[in-house]
């Protein structure tokens, strides 16, 4: 018999804040972890809290699926809202869905030729992910943006290809609202 890692059937209980109980793992992304990803840092505010990602513990294989929400607070870096790092799946043709909870934002997908699309998320949008295409996904609003995802469980993060290359569109808070401008910091 294979030695395959099995696991049981459960329960969690998602709470409208975007806590997943019992038994998710949470990763806080602090400012000073976000150094590659914003085109000015600020000298201060290094330890201030930009998101957290709670992910229930599920095996890393083909067979089971991830399931985690992330809180990404409301704010600016210079000129660029709060936003995760974003990432390829290190298993690139691994797909993914975010379902908006609640709060404001954007969606970033970028394929690794370039074509980058730009997706409402916010309470009650659906999002689908497909395999190849990497994503950062953007607070717009004033309320804290609360996303629940779920992806293939062997698909990884690539952080790394991001940090080297960048997306092609950064998100600027203007009076008016969000505005899209090229990145030039991207190398596709
Ligand atoms: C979603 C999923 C997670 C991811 C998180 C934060 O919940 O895509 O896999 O970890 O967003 O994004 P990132 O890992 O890019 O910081
Ligand atoms: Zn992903």
């Amino acid at each position: 018999m294979t030695d395959i890692e099995r696991i049981l059937p459960f329960t969690a209980l998602l709470h409208p804040d975007g806590r997943l109980e019992p038994g998710a793992i949470t990763t806080t992304r602090l400012l000073s972890d976000m150094r590659a990803h914003y085109a000015s840092m600020p000298a201060g505010r290094q330890d201030a809290a930009i998101y957290r990602v709670h992910a229930l513990p599920v095996p890393e294989t083909h067979s089971e699926i991830q399931c985690s929400t992330t809180v990404i607070l409301p704010g600016t870096v210079g000129e660029e809202y709060f936003m995760t790092k974003g990432h390829f799946h290190q298993v690139r043709d691994r797909a993914e869905v975010y379902v908006g909870l609640s709060g404001e934002g954007l969606l970033l997908l970028a394929a690794a030729d370039g074509n980058h699309r730009v997706e409402k998320l916010a309470a009650g949008t659906v999002n689908y992910i497909p395999g190849g295409w990497a994503h950062r996904s953007v607070n717009t609003g004033t309320e804290p943006l609360v996303f629940f995802a779920a992806y293939v469980g062997d698909a990884g993060h690539d952080y790394v290809t991001i940090e080297e290359r960048d997306f092609p569109v950064r998100f600027i808070h203007t009076s008016d609202g969000p505005r899209v401008v090229p990145n030039a910091r991207y190398r596709g």
